[in-house]
Protein backbone atom coordinates (compact mmCIF):
# COMPACT_ATOMS: atom_id res chain seq x y z
CA UNK A 1 0.00 0.00 0.00
CA UNK A 2 2.87 2.50 0.95
CA UNK A 3 4.95 1.53 -1.84
CA UNK A 4 1.97 1.98 -4.53
CA UNK A 5 1.21 5.58 -2.56
CA UNK A 6 4.63 6.59 -3.00
CA UNK A 7 4.84 5.40 -6.71
CA UNK A 8 1.43 7.14 -7.45
CA UNK A 9 2.92 10.58 -5.95
CA UNK A 10 6.15 10.40 -8.06
CA UNK A 11 4.04 10.02 -11.37
CA UNK A 12 1.80 12.95 -9.79
CA UNK A 13 4.61 15.11 -9.28
CA UNK A 14 6.57 13.85 -12.53
CA UNK A 15 3.27 14.86 -14.58
CA UNK A 16 3.24 18.56 -12.56
CA UNK A 17 7.07 19.49 -13.28
CA UNK A 18 6.47 18.97 -16.99
CA UNK A 19 5.40 22.14 -18.86
CA UNK A 20 1.81 22.02 -20.07
CA UNK A 21 1.53 21.80 -23.63
CA UNK A 22 2.52 24.87 -25.38
CA UNK A 23 3.19 26.84 -22.43
CA UNK A 24 5.52 29.21 -24.19
CA UNK A 25 2.48 30.74 -26.18
CA UNK A 26 -0.12 32.98 -25.93
CA UNK A 27 -3.07 33.45 -27.48
CA UNK A 28 -2.51 36.28 -29.98
CA UNK A 29 -4.82 37.69 -32.83
CA UNK A 30 -2.51 39.01 -35.73
CA UNK A 31 -4.22 40.73 -38.04
CA UNK A 32 -2.85 40.53 -41.45
CA UNK A 33 -3.35 43.56 -44.15
CA UNK A 34 -3.25 43.05 -47.68
CA UNK A 35 -4.05 45.37 -50.86
CA UNK A 36 -4.97 42.53 -52.83
CA UNK A 37 -8.27 40.62 -52.71
CA UNK A 38 -8.66 36.80 -51.36
CA UNK A 39 -8.49 35.06 -54.33
CA UNK A 40 -5.03 36.09 -54.62
CA UNK A 41 -1.82 33.41 -54.15
CA UNK A 42 -1.22 35.12 -50.92
CA UNK A 43 -4.96 33.90 -49.70
CA UNK A 44 -3.23 30.24 -50.48
CA UNK A 45 -0.17 30.92 -48.64
CA UNK A 46 -1.59 32.89 -45.64
CA UNK A 47 -3.70 29.48 -45.10
CA UNK A 48 -1.19 27.07 -45.34
CA UNK A 49 1.06 29.55 -42.76
CA UNK A 50 -2.12 29.00 -40.34
CA UNK A 51 -1.72 26.02 -40.28
CA UNK A 52 1.47 25.55 -39.59
CA UNK A 53 0.95 28.08 -37.01
CA UNK A 54 -1.94 25.88 -35.53
CA UNK A 55 0.60 22.84 -35.80
CA UNK A 56 3.48 24.45 -33.60
CA UNK A 57 0.93 26.71 -31.12
CA UNK A 58 -2.05 24.51 -30.43
CA UNK A 59 -3.87 26.54 -32.20
CA UNK A 60 -2.82 29.67 -29.93
CA UNK A 61 -1.02 31.90 -33.15
CA UNK A 62 -4.34 32.72 -35.27
CA UNK A 63 -3.83 35.03 -38.58
CA UNK A 64 -6.94 37.31 -39.31
CA UNK A 65 -6.08 38.35 -42.78
CA UNK A 66 -8.10 41.51 -44.31
CA UNK A 67 -8.50 41.98 -48.03
CA UNK A 68 -8.71 45.05 -50.55
CA UNK A 69 -6.97 46.99 -48.51
CA UNK A 70 -9.70 47.31 -45.79
CA UNK A 71 -7.38 48.38 -43.07
CA UNK A 72 -5.84 51.14 -45.22
CA UNK A 73 -3.08 51.05 -48.42
CA UNK A 74 0.54 49.01 -48.02
CA UNK A 75 1.87 52.37 -47.03
CA UNK A 76 -0.44 53.32 -44.54
CA UNK A 77 -0.76 49.40 -42.61
CA UNK A 78 2.77 49.53 -42.60
CA UNK A 79 2.74 52.54 -40.80
CA UNK A 80 0.77 51.29 -38.74
CA UNK A 81 3.05 48.73 -37.87
CA UNK A 82 6.02 50.79 -36.94
CA UNK A 83 3.60 52.71 -34.43
CA UNK A 84 2.94 49.11 -32.45
CA UNK A 85 -1.04 49.34 -33.66
CA UNK A 86 -1.21 47.26 -35.81
CA UNK A 87 0.45 43.33 -36.00
CA UNK A 88 1.23 42.60 -39.80
CA UNK A 89 0.89 43.57 -43.74
CA UNK A 90 1.69 41.83 -47.00
CA UNK A 91 3.29 44.88 -48.95
CA UNK A 92 4.93 45.39 -52.21
CA UNK A 93 8.37 46.64 -50.82
CA UNK A 94 7.77 50.01 -53.35
CA UNK A 95 5.72 52.25 -51.56
CA UNK A 96 8.10 51.77 -48.66
CA UNK A 97 10.86 53.42 -50.35
CA UNK A 98 10.16 56.66 -47.86
CA UNK A 99 10.63 54.63 -45.11
CA UNK A 100 13.54 52.72 -46.39
CA UNK A 101 15.38 54.10 -49.68
CA UNK A 102 17.57 50.49 -49.89
CA UNK A 103 14.23 49.15 -50.55
CA UNK A 104 13.98 50.82 -53.84
CA UNK A 105 17.10 48.58 -54.96
CA UNK A 106 14.37 45.77 -55.95
CA UNK A 107 12.36 48.59 -58.28
CA UNK A 108 15.52 48.59 -61.05
CA UNK A 109 14.12 48.13 -64.07
CA UNK A 110 15.16 44.43 -65.80
CA UNK A 111 16.98 43.59 -62.15
CA UNK A 112 16.14 39.86 -61.97
CA UNK A 113 15.93 37.89 -65.44
CA UNK A 114 13.55 35.53 -63.48
CA UNK A 115 12.11 34.15 -60.35
CA UNK A 116 14.80 31.61 -59.54
CA UNK A 117 17.48 34.24 -59.71
CA UNK A 118 15.31 36.10 -57.53
CA UNK A 119 14.89 33.66 -54.81
CA UNK A 120 18.17 33.11 -54.73
CA UNK A 121 18.66 36.79 -54.00
CA UNK A 122 15.77 37.38 -51.34
CA UNK A 123 16.31 33.64 -49.56
CA UNK A 124 19.95 34.50 -49.12
CA UNK A 125 22.27 37.09 -47.57
CA UNK A 126 21.40 39.80 -49.81
CA UNK A 127 17.45 39.72 -48.56
CA UNK A 128 19.21 39.08 -44.84
CA UNK A 129 20.76 42.17 -44.97
CA UNK A 130 17.87 43.96 -46.15
CA UNK A 131 15.95 42.46 -43.41
CA UNK A 132 18.00 44.04 -41.08
CA UNK A 133 17.44 47.32 -42.43
CA UNK A 134 14.05 46.94 -42.29
CA UNK A 135 14.36 46.09 -38.41
CA UNK A 136 16.03 49.27 -38.02
CA UNK A 137 13.44 51.15 -39.02
CA UNK A 138 10.71 48.72 -36.84
CA UNK A 139 9.75 46.43 -39.43
CA UNK A 140 10.41 42.75 -39.28
CA UNK A 141 10.04 41.03 -42.60
CA UNK A 142 9.51 37.56 -41.92
CA UNK A 143 10.19 36.25 -45.60
CA UNK A 144 9.96 37.27 -49.06
CA UNK A 145 6.43 36.45 -50.53
CA UNK A 146 5.84 37.17 -54.22
CA UNK A 147 4.43 39.57 -56.10
CA UNK A 148 5.84 38.89 -59.22
CA UNK A 149 7.06 40.30 -63.02
CA UNK A 150 4.99 43.04 -63.81
CA UNK A 151 3.41 43.93 -67.24
CA UNK A 152 1.43 46.73 -68.53
CA UNK A 153 -2.62 47.03 -69.08
CA UNK A 154 -3.64 49.89 -70.85
CA UNK A 155 -7.09 51.09 -72.50
CA UNK A 156 -5.76 53.20 -75.31
CA UNK A 157 -3.25 51.16 -77.90
CA UNK A 158 -1.41 48.07 -78.59
CA UNK A 159 2.04 48.54 -77.14
CA UNK A 160 4.75 46.37 -78.75
CA UNK A 161 7.61 49.33 -78.84
CA UNK A 162 8.84 51.82 -76.46
CA UNK A 163 7.36 54.72 -78.48
CA UNK A 164 3.96 53.15 -78.19
CA UNK A 165 4.02 54.51 -74.27
CA UNK A 166 4.37 58.11 -75.60
CA UNK A 167 2.02 60.64 -73.79
CA UNK A 168 0.16 57.17 -71.88
CA UNK A 169 -1.30 58.13 -68.60
CA UNK A 170 0.19 55.34 -66.86
CA UNK A 171 -0.44 54.81 -62.81
CA UNK A 172 2.88 54.12 -61.34
CA UNK A 173 3.38 53.23 -57.16
CA UNK A 174 4.52 55.64 -55.31
CA UNK A 175 8.49 55.47 -55.78
CA UNK A 176 10.68 57.72 -57.84
CA UNK A 177 12.74 54.51 -59.77
CA UNK A 178 8.64 53.65 -61.27
CA UNK A 179 8.65 57.15 -61.93
CA UNK A 180 11.17 57.55 -63.64
CA UNK A 181 11.19 54.58 -65.79
CA UNK A 182 8.05 55.17 -66.97
CA UNK A 183 8.88 58.83 -68.17
CA UNK A 184 11.75 58.28 -69.58
CA UNK A 185 10.34 55.60 -71.97
CA UNK A 186 7.66 59.25 -73.15
CA UNK A 187 5.31 58.03 -70.72
CA UNK A 188 3.11 60.26 -68.42
CA UNK A 189 3.94 58.42 -64.92
CA UNK A 190 1.13 59.28 -62.23
CA UNK A 191 1.99 58.01 -58.83
CA UNK A 192 -1.16 56.53 -56.89
CA UNK A 193 -2.00 54.25 -54.12
CA UNK A 194 -3.41 51.15 -55.46
CA UNK A 195 -6.71 51.43 -53.85
CA UNK A 196 -7.61 53.94 -56.50
CA UNK A 197 -6.38 52.32 -59.44
CA UNK A 198 -9.69 50.08 -60.62
CA UNK A 199 -11.77 53.27 -60.81
CA UNK A 200 -9.21 55.51 -62.52
CA UNK A 201 -9.08 53.06 -65.00
CA UNK A 202 -12.83 52.81 -64.95
CA UNK A 203 -13.13 56.49 -65.45
CA UNK A 204 -10.08 56.79 -67.70
CA UNK A 205 -8.66 59.27 -65.18
CA UNK A 206 -5.21 57.23 -66.26
CA UNK A 207 -5.03 55.09 -69.21
CA UNK A 208 -2.39 51.93 -67.91
CA UNK A 209 -1.47 50.54 -65.40
CA UNK A 210 1.28 47.70 -64.43
CA UNK A 211 1.13 44.14 -62.32
CA UNK A 212 1.46 40.94 -62.81
CA UNK A 213 -1.18 39.09 -64.29
CA UNK A 214 -2.63 37.40 -61.02
CA UNK A 215 -3.15 40.66 -59.73
CA UNK A 216 -4.34 41.70 -63.16
CA UNK A 217 -7.17 39.21 -62.87
CA UNK A 218 -8.01 38.99 -59.16
CA UNK A 219 -8.04 43.04 -58.54
CA UNK A 220 -10.57 42.98 -61.95
CA UNK A 221 -8.39 45.34 -63.85
CA UNK A 222 -9.18 43.47 -67.27
CA UNK A 223 -12.57 44.74 -67.09
CA UNK A 224 -11.42 48.08 -67.63
CA UNK A 225 -8.57 47.38 -69.71
CA UNK A 226 -8.44 46.17 -73.82
CA UNK A 227 -4.64 45.47 -74.16
CA UNK A 228 -1.57 43.87 -71.83
CA UNK A 229 1.79 43.66 -73.07
CA UNK A 230 4.11 41.63 -71.34
CA UNK A 231 6.91 43.47 -70.52
CA UNK A 232 8.39 41.38 -67.39
CA UNK A 233 9.99 44.64 -66.90
CA UNK A 234 10.05 44.10 -63.07
CA UNK A 235 10.20 41.89 -60.30
CA UNK A 236 8.59 43.33 -57.30
CA UNK A 237 8.79 41.29 -54.00
CA UNK A 238 6.41 40.89 -51.02
CA UNK A 239 7.47 41.53 -48.03
CA UNK A 240 5.64 40.24 -45.13
CA UNK A 241 6.16 42.60 -42.32
CA UNK A 242 5.65 42.34 -38.39
CA UNK A 243 5.32 45.47 -36.38
CA UNK A 244 9.02 45.20 -34.68
CA UNK A 245 7.33 46.88 -31.80
CA UNK A 246 4.63 44.05 -31.23
CA UNK A 247 6.73 41.10 -32.26
CA UNK A 248 9.72 41.62 -29.52
CA UNK A 249 6.90 41.77 -26.83
CA UNK A 250 6.53 38.03 -27.96
CA UNK A 251 7.97 34.91 -26.48
CA UNK A 252 11.37 33.46 -28.41
CA UNK A 253 8.72 30.19 -29.48
CA UNK A 254 6.10 32.56 -30.72
CA UNK A 255 8.42 34.76 -32.88
CA UNK A 256 10.35 31.35 -34.37
CA UNK A 257 6.62 29.93 -35.11
CA UNK A 258 6.14 32.65 -37.07
CA UNK A 259 9.51 33.00 -39.25
CA UNK A 260 9.27 29.47 -39.57
CA UNK A 261 5.59 29.47 -40.86
CA UNK A 262 5.89 32.77 -43.23
CA UNK A 263 8.69 30.43 -44.99
CA UNK A 264 5.87 27.67 -45.20
CA UNK A 265 3.36 30.06 -46.62
CA UNK A 266 6.17 31.65 -49.04
CA UNK A 267 6.54 28.58 -50.84
CA UNK A 268 2.81 27.71 -51.13
CA UNK A 269 2.22 31.28 -52.26
CA UNK A 270 4.67 30.91 -54.77
CA UNK A 271 3.97 27.42 -56.24
CA UNK A 272 0.14 29.05 -56.52
CA UNK A 273 1.39 32.12 -58.70
CA UNK A 274 3.54 30.15 -60.97
CA UNK A 275 -0.02 27.97 -61.48
CA UNK A 276 -2.30 30.86 -61.48
CA UNK A 277 -0.01 33.07 -63.83
CA UNK A 278 -1.08 31.12 -66.91
CA UNK A 279 -4.63 30.64 -65.83
CA UNK A 280 -4.89 34.45 -65.48
CA UNK A 281 -3.58 35.18 -68.37
CA UNK A 282 -6.15 32.51 -70.26
CA UNK A 283 -8.53 34.80 -68.34
CA UNK A 284 -7.74 37.65 -69.31
CA UNK A 285 -7.33 36.46 -73.63
CA UNK A 286 -11.20 35.12 -73.08
CA UNK A 287 -12.42 38.16 -71.60
CA UNK A 288 -11.64 39.55 -75.20
CA UNK A 289 -8.33 41.92 -74.46
CA UNK A 290 -5.38 41.77 -76.89
CA UNK A 291 -2.02 40.43 -75.45
CA UNK A 292 1.01 41.32 -76.96
CA UNK A 293 4.73 39.94 -75.74
CA UNK A 294 7.61 42.04 -76.55
CA UNK A 295 9.88 40.55 -79.09
CA UNK A 296 13.35 40.14 -78.16
CA UNK A 297 14.86 42.69 -79.85
CA UNK A 298 12.44 45.01 -78.10
CA UNK A 299 12.61 44.01 -74.81
CA UNK A 300 16.37 44.51 -75.10
CA UNK A 301 15.80 48.45 -76.82
CA UNK A 302 13.54 48.79 -73.82
CA UNK A 303 16.05 47.28 -71.22
CA UNK A 304 19.43 49.37 -72.65
CA UNK A 305 17.24 52.81 -72.62
CA UNK A 306 16.01 51.88 -69.08
CA UNK A 307 19.76 51.71 -67.49
CA UNK A 308 20.00 55.56 -67.16
CA UNK A 309 17.42 54.71 -64.23
CA UNK A 310 20.42 52.99 -62.57
CA UNK A 311 22.97 55.70 -62.47
CA UNK A 312 19.95 58.53 -61.40
CA UNK A 313 18.99 56.31 -58.60
CA UNK A 314 22.11 54.59 -57.29
CA UNK A 315 23.14 57.08 -54.55
CA UNK A 316 19.85 57.51 -53.27
CA UNK A 317 19.17 53.87 -52.66
CA UNK A 318 22.73 53.70 -51.44
CA UNK A 319 25.58 52.84 -53.91
CA UNK A 320 26.51 50.00 -51.98
CA UNK A 321 23.34 48.32 -52.20
CA UNK A 322 23.15 48.40 -55.83
CA UNK A 323 26.71 47.23 -56.21
CA UNK A 324 25.95 44.60 -53.99
CA UNK A 325 23.21 43.20 -55.51
CA UNK A 326 24.53 43.18 -59.77
CA UNK A 327 27.50 41.45 -57.56
CA UNK A 328 25.40 38.73 -56.41
CA UNK A 329 23.58 38.52 -59.18
CA UNK A 330 26.67 38.38 -61.58
CA UNK A 331 27.50 35.25 -59.28
CA UNK A 332 24.57 33.36 -60.00
CA UNK A 333 24.49 33.98 -63.47
CA UNK A 334 28.33 32.42 -63.55
C1 LIG B 1 0.83 47.97 -56.64
C2 LIG B 1 1.34 46.71 -55.98
C3 LIG B 1 0.14 46.13 -55.23
C4 LIG B 1 0.49 45.31 -54.02
C5 LIG B 1 -0.78 44.89 -53.24
C6 LIG B 1 -1.65 46.02 -52.87
O1 LIG B 1 0.71 47.98 -57.87
O2 LIG B 1 1.87 45.80 -56.89
O3 LIG B 1 -0.58 45.35 -56.11
O4 LIG B 1 1.36 45.95 -53.19
O5 LIG B 1 -0.43 44.21 -52.12
O6 LIG B 1 0.55 48.91 -55.93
Amino acid sequence: MRKLLLTTTAIAFACSAAAPAFAEFNDRNIRVSNGINADHPVGNGIKAMQECLDTKSGGKLKLTAFWGGALGGDLQATQALRSGVQEAVVTSSSPLVGIEPALGVFDLPFLFANAEEAYKVLDGKFGDMMNEKMAAVGLVNLAYWENGFRNLSNSVRPVTKWEDFEGMKVRVMQNNVFLDTFQNLGANATPMAFGEVFSALETKTIDAQENPYVTIDTSKFFEVQKYVTETNHAYTPFLFLFSKAIFDTYTPEEQAALRECAVVGRDVERKVIADLNKKSLEKIKAAGLEVNVLSPEEQTRIREKSMVVYEKHKAEIGADVVDGILAELAEIRK
